[in-house]
């Protein structure tokens, strides 16, 4: 069976390395190393040289001084940080021209030089500072480039794969190659010559499990740089922050605010080198700016939320005051249809639909209903003696006192002049007599008190009762109640006459 280096060397053939790349490292390896040693290398690559100078010079570094030579780059930002510019700067400039145009290289290099500037903040916070740290970070994911330079349309099947299932794009390189980036990068890297503290972080940085113990911190923080990277560069930033967070607390025992730094800081320290190693900044801004512009913005949409809904339930209640008036003035037209003015009985029209009514109902359930006939006796003779007005008031009056001397499921009605009409629902014959003898007593009995005079009336009261069976219709209770009244008069008025049968002469209650 083949291993992975055989089954590598089978697929893919690794580049050499920038031979100016092997010499610096040869250079700082070495035990005699000197400044000037490194200083020559480089000076022997005016290109370098130069692009060394702008990335000592960003706010990144930080220096006082203006850095004009690789000598005093040298002093002032030290060895590691100007063989960490150097590399950088060689083999990602070797690596654009083996891609195609396929490739997001721009957005690779962004994230690289992210996460490496990452790597630095976060072993510096852990304390773990690690002279290669920056460079292992930077190469981590070299072995994408690589995948991508020497089979892009395999690799692109992997990359649509990996966003397709959400799987981790190491276990998708495996299924479709039987290696993965990690391997790969090592694998290049090792043939370069490089360091052992780079080559091995990189084979294992996302496969924490089998990383030797010498290695496992450097991983630790591989893993956060990638994470701090994908924040500013990825997609999903909340969850790759939470990520970040949950790494620091639970490797290295950090949390809180120092985190909340480290997560902006590196969104800074990006942004202060990107532009000398001529990267776009693209939309970088430190994470905790996007999230008070995110929650501003909320809070604007809250706000005119907020607003809205004051809006709408003003609205709502306009709308429901409104509905109430209209429905009260709907009432008050309806009852002012029915009503009689000047005494506030029912009147005549209304009188005949309840009996309509009362009649079909009786009929329906079988119930007894009856009806009485009123007429105030000679009540001519009270508008002569006290003029119309004080006729009105004692019909007023009287209305009242009808009113309350019956139930409240009775109808009493002004049937016309000072005629009245009260219809009793279930109410027998002999029911009926009682009501109308009641009535009749307390009209007798009511005294009506007009400008300092008193003032008695009488009724007549023609009553009529019958069972469902015996209800003939409308027209025939209405005769015979009425005839009753006729008889009430003609026997001497003040008192009431009941028939429930038309040949019936009735029997005058006195
Ligand atoms: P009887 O005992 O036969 O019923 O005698 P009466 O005087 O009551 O009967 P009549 O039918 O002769 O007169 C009814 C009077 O009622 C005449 C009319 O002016 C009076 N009247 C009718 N409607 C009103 C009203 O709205 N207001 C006033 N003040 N009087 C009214
Ligand atoms: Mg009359
Ligand atoms: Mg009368």
């Amino acid at each position: 069976m083949k291993n992975t280096h055989d089954l590598i060397a089978g697929k893919i053939r690794l580049p050499s390395p920038p031979a100016i790349a092997i010499r610096i490292l040869d250079a700082v390896r070495r035990d005699d190393f000197s400044f000037k040693d490194l200083g020559c290398i480089i000076k022997s690559d005016p290109a370098l040289m130069a692009q060394i100078l702008k990335v000592a010079n960003s706010p990144y570094y930080n220096c006082s001084q203006k850095v004009t030579s690789i000598e005093t780059a040298l002093s002032i930002l030290g060895t590691n940080a100007v063989k960490n510019i150097a590399l950088s700067v060689v083999l990602f400039s070797g690596l654009k021209k083996k891609v195609d145009n396929g490739f997001d290289f721009e957005l690779f290099w962004r994230r690289a030089v992210s996460a490496a500037v990452a790597a630095e903040l976060t072993a510096a916070l852990v304390g773990l500072p690690d002279p290669e740290i920056f460079v292992t970070a930077l190469l981590q994911d070299i072995g994408v480039i690589l995948f991508y330079a020497s089979c892009p349309e395999d690799y692109q099947l992997v990359l649509n794969a990996k966003f397709a299932t959400m799987q981790p794009l190491n276990e998708v390189e495996q299924h479709f190659f039987g290696f993965d980036h990690q391997q790969l990068g090592a694998e290049l890297l090792e043939s370069w010559h490089l360091p052992e503290d780079i080559h091995v972080p990189i084979l294992y940085h996302h496969s924490n499990d089998q990383v030797p113990e010498r290695y496992r911190k450097q991983v630790d923080i591989l893993k956060v740089s990638d994470y701090l990277s994908a924040v500013y560069h990825g997609c999903r930033s909340v969850d790759k922050c939470k990520m970040v967070r949950c790494v620091l607390h639970d490797k290295f025992g950090f949390q809180g605010e120092a985190v909340d730094d480290l997560i902006d800081a590196v969104a800074t320290r990006s942004l202060d080198i990107f532009s000398s190693f001529d990267i776009p900044a693209g939309s970088v801004r430190p994470f905790s700016l996007i999230l008070q512009e995110a929650n501003e913005e909320l809070s604007k949409l809250n706000n005119s939320y907020d607003l809205l809904m004051i809006e709408l339930r003003q609205a709502k209640e306009k709308a429901e005051k409104l509905a109430n008036e209209l429905f009260c003035a709907n009432a008050r037209l309806h009852e002012m249809a029915f009503r009689d003015c000047l005494t506030g009985l029912y009147n005549h029209r209304y009188f005949q639909e309840m009996l309509d009514k009362e009649i079909e109902r009786a009929k329906r359930y079988e119930n007894e209903l009856s009806l009485l006939f009123l007429d105030i006796d000679y009540f001519k003779k009270v508008n002569d003696t006290y003029g119309h007005p004080t006729g009105d008031r004692v019909l007023a009056e009287i209305s009242r006192v009808m009113e309350q001397s019956v139930r409240n499921v009775d109808f009493v009605a002004r049937y016309g002049g000072e005629e009245f009409a009260v219809i009793l629902p279930e109410t027998g014959f002999q029911a009926a007599r009682n009501v109308a003898e009641r009535l009749r007593g307390n009209i007798e009995n009511h005294v009506i008190e007009v400008d300092g005079r008193t003032i008695k009336v009488t009724v007549s009261i023609g009553c009529t009762g019958c069972n469902c069976d015996q209800i003939k219709g409308k027209g025939a209770l209405v005769d015979l109640a009425d005839r009753a009244l006729y008889i009430a008069k003609l026997s001497g008025r003040n008192m009431v006459h009941a028939m429930n049968k038309e040949e019936d002469a009735g029997a005058v209650v006195r």
